[in-house]
């Protein structure tokens, strides 16, 4: 990808909402095995014939050994552990009412912007990029645009894990091209109303946060947390192994927009196998690219979907384990929480850096999608 103007744009500042309901692993599990051993009792009958397999149960340990995730955090916790329900309760808001999307994102937004100095009257381009929008127009975006007083365009986009390094790299060229001078990007992942709670391969995986940043030109920038982007890198290659149907054509397919495939699946150990190899070499492209060295860069704000995940790739990509705080994991805390995991761990784990350092963001997951960018501390 041919290179823009470098250091023409800089991400000026971050923003992390955090639900204030915490889940953990041993909460879960209690849930979800209460839920399968009384499915297994009702269903006793066909289980002992072989028409119906069991529910397997569910382990606190398989989980932190096989991802990392001890706990994650949920925008409404009542209903996921409820075993006559096993999906949080999100009542229906009017047409006039903040949408639950918007509400999330602008409380990212709103630590973006005061990070960054800025004030609505300063944008004039929001992106809302996530894997999920509660709704296909009007936009989530152009709802935040107006209740932050932000004149100028915005639009919503969805490239599941990717959506934010996608939307960084949109808000990149559009700075460099001079169609926005300042551009807000918002990724509100509310991932807990597609996770499947009764699939003790899925239930674990996913946590629900909001993440914020502002890109705009070098030369309006007051922030002393500054990062110049030098160079964006985006690759695609089309999987079914990370998969949502959930979709606006269940009417006229004729079938349940909830029933069986319609939430998120996946085959877990092909993503991993697959995407491994595809991450390490397309970041070690990028970084070679511009003419660096993998060693040459301090910090790694790597995709959260798996711990071993981003152990595997740091190390093939550094000859040994990253350090704790070169490839710092959030999912310990956040779990996978789609687009957002990399901005959360770029939010938290950046202040400490010098002028000149160098880093890297980058995503990695369904799509597949791998998107990055190359970054300086000013
Ligand atoms: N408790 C106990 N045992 C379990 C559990 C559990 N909860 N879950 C699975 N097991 C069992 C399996 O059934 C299997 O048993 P057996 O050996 O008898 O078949 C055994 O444990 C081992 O299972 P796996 O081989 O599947 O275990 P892994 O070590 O591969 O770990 C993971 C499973 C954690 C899923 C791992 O494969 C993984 O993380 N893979 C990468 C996944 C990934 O990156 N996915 C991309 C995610 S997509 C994304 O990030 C954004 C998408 C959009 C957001 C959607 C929001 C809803």
């Amino acid at each position: 990808m041919a290179n823009l103007p470098e250091k023409a744009a800089v991400i000026s500042g971050t923003g992390l909402w955090t639900p204030e309901h915490v889940i953990t692993n041993a909460e879960l599990v209690a849930a979800y095995n209460a839920w399968a051993e009384r499915y297994n009792r009702r269903h006793a009958g066909d289980i002992a014939a072989g028409r119906l397999d069991p529910k397997p149960f569910s382990s606190e340990s398989f989980i932190e050994k096989a991802s990392g995730i001890r706990q994650r955090y949920a925008y409404v916790k009542e209903g996921i552990l409820d075993v006559d329900r096993m999906r949080p309760i999100i009542p229906e808001r009017s047409d006039g009412e903040l949408s639950d999307q918007a509400e999330i994102a602008l409380h990212a937004a709103r630590k973006a912007l005061q990070a960054a100095g800025k004030t609505g009257a300063d944008i004039d381009a929001v992106v809302v990029s996530c894997a999920y929008t509660q709704r296909a127009y009007p936009a989530i975006a152009i709802e935040v645009q107006q209740e932050l007083g932000i004149e100028g365009f915005a639009f919503d986009m969805l490239v599941a894990c990717s959506a934010a390094t996608f939307a960084l790299h949109r808000g990149y060229e559009m700075v460099v091209a001079g169609s926005a001078r300042t551009v807000l990007m918002i990724n509100p992942e509310l991932t807990s109303p597609q996770v499947d709670y009764c699939d003790r391969d899925i239930h674990f995986i996913f946590g629900d946060v909001a993440t914020a940043a502002i890109i705009e030109r070098a030369d309006t920038c007051t922030s002393d947390h500054a990062y110049s982007i030098i160079s964006t890198g985006a690759m695609t290659s089309f999987s079914s192994n990370v998969r949502s149907n959930f979709g606006y054509l269940s009417r006229v397919n004729d079938v349940d927009p909830f029933g069986a495939g319609k939430l998120f699946f996946q085959n877990g150990r092909r993503v991993f196998k697959e995407v491994c190899p595809m991450a390490e070499q397309h970041i070690r492209g990028h970084v070679e690219r511009e003419g660096y060295a993998v060693a040459d860069l301090k910090r790694w704000w790597l995709h959260q979907a798996n711990i071993n995940m981003n152990n595997l790739i740091g190390s093939k990509l550094l000859g040994r384990t990253p350090e704790k705080l070169e490839a710092p994991i959030v999912l310990d805390r956040y779990a996978n929480t789609a687009s957002a995991g990399s901005i959360i761990a770029f939010h938290l784990y950046k202040q400490d850096l010098l002028p000149g350092d160098l880093g890297m963001i980058c995503s990695f997951g369904a799509g597949y999608s791998i998107g990055s960018l190359l970054i300086q501390k000013r």
